[in-house]
């Protein structure tokens, strides 16, 4: 398929207008090194559009205060606007009730805060948690290190080749010592989408609780934390349109009720002498400090942002996105795709023979093209696949066909280069 054909035939069927959604994205309106800059390092974090980058500077420009303590008119508004935030958070992912979700950093910070918190309540020495092959460091390393605070032990559910997990063994490797397993919902470096309902299913069966990692879903697959019946899920905003530093906990209320809190300090108490302090209530419990007030805000406004798109029409899309990116590759005979799961978003990992990702990335740079190249903090992944890093494209609501023919056409040049 020519290039003009092909993406009149997706511009149709996707029924996205991209051009209008590009405009919504001011930093995609520039030339890197001479050259239109095609962004397609998405999965490390996303653009913002001008509904997120608006709605922050109008909260410090108008209303900006610290929330839950002031009587006077601007706190009121500070205090209703993160508020309604997380009321649009809840929303998103179909939580039951605020008191279910907790702002903090981010993915990173969600599962620290999990490990910290729900894992010194209930993981005791020679206790298991159970991870993936497949998961970000963020889901591996705080698992770790409360496995050396407690004497708890990880195990890992394998996955095959094409970057599925193996789920045959599951039944073994949830144990009546496993306290809790935590999986990613869609992997970072291979696109690859869990199967998440099996895997809660499994668990809850022996009456282990899971955490799904959503770090690289929310921006990609409609979320409902009810229907999945999952225990905690975790998502940065960053990744989904949203500001850094910013993101969501949510956990059921009968599970946050009884953790400690995780961090001590101001707003998370409701009484303080130097005998005893009494702690808020939910969620704020898990809130101490003054919050990223704006970053909530902005991460309300890309949750609209994001809604009054339709994440289903954003499916669509990027999904015909990542076929024709798919079916591209296939035709060059030395690029391998490392990630060849039956149900993918967004993501091609790859690695042309011979040639190193970081070569590939830098050249690809040079024609205003910006993928990531490396381990992608998914060390084990690379293990699996015996190689020490891959180059990987991935893709979101505003990238083009033509977008995706600039990348290949450039690997085409990368590899004249090498050959
Ligand atoms: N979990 C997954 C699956 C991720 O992809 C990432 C970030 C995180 C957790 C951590 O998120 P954070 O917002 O707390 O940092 N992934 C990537 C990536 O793939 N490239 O850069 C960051």
């Amino acid at each position: 398929m020519t290039r003009d054909h092909a993406s009149a035939a997706h511009g149709l069927t996707s029924a996205l207008d991209i051009e209008h959604v590009r405009n919504d994205f001011p930093v995609l309106n520039q030339q890197i090194h001479g050259k239109p800059l095609a962004y397609l390092d998405n999965a490390a974090t996303t653009q913002k559009p001008h509904h997120v980058i608006d709605a922050i500077k109008y909260y410090y420009e108008h209303d900006n205060a610290n929330v839950h303590r002031g009587v006077h008119q601007l706190s009121e508004r500070a205090t209703h606007a993160y508020e309604g935030a997380r009321e649009k958070v809840r929303k998103f992912i179909n939580a039951s009730s605020t008191r279910e979700i907790v702002f903090v950093r981010g993915a990173t910070e969600a599962i620290n805060l999990v490990a910290g918190s729900y894992g010194q309540l209930t993981v005791r020495a020679g206790d298991r948690i159970v991870v993936s092959e497949m998961e970000h460091h963020s889901n591996i390393v705080p698992w770790q290190l409360l496995c050396e605070r407690t004497g708890a032990a990880l195990r890992v559910i394998p996955m095959n080749d094409k970057g599925e997990l193996i789920l045959d063994g599951l039944n073994e490797i949830i144990d009546d010592r496993t306290r809790l397993v935590a999986v990613s919902h869609v992997s970072n470096s291979l696109g690859t989408v869990n199967p998440v309902n099996r895997i809660i299913e499994t668990a809850h069966a022996k009456g282990v609780p899971v955490l799904l990692d959503g770090a690289q879903a929310t921006a990609h697959i409609s979320v409902d934390v009810q229907a999945l019946d999952v225990d905690f899920y975790v998502f940065s905003a960053h990744k989904m349109y949203g500001p850094t530093g910013i993101g969501a906990l949510y956990a059921k209320e009968k599970l946050l009720r009884d953790m400690p809190p995780y961090q001590g300090g101001g707003d998370m108490i409701s009484m303080v002498t130097f005998d005893k302090t009494l702690y808020n209530e939910l969620p704020f419990r898990f809130e101490a400090g003054t919050p990223h007030i704006a970053g909530a805000i902005g991460l309300g406004a890309a949750i609209d942002y994001l809604t009054s798109i339709g994440l289903d029409r954003i499916a669509r899309h990027e999904h015909e996105l990542l076929q024709y990116a798919t079916e591209k590759a296939l035709t060059i005979p030395d690029l391998r795709i490392v990630g060849t799961a039956q149900h993918k978003v967004s993501i091609l990992s790859f690695l042309l023979e011979g040639i190193h990702p970081h070569d590939i990335g830098t050249i690809l740079d040079h024609q205003g093209i910006a993928i990531r190249t490396g381990h992608h903090c998914a060390m084990p992944v690379m293990t699996h696949f015996g190689v020490a890093a891959t180059a990987r494209a991935s893709f979101a609501i505003y990238n083009t066909y033509q977008e995706i023919d600039r990348l290949f056409d450039a690997l085409n040049e990368v590899r004249k280069v090498f050959r």
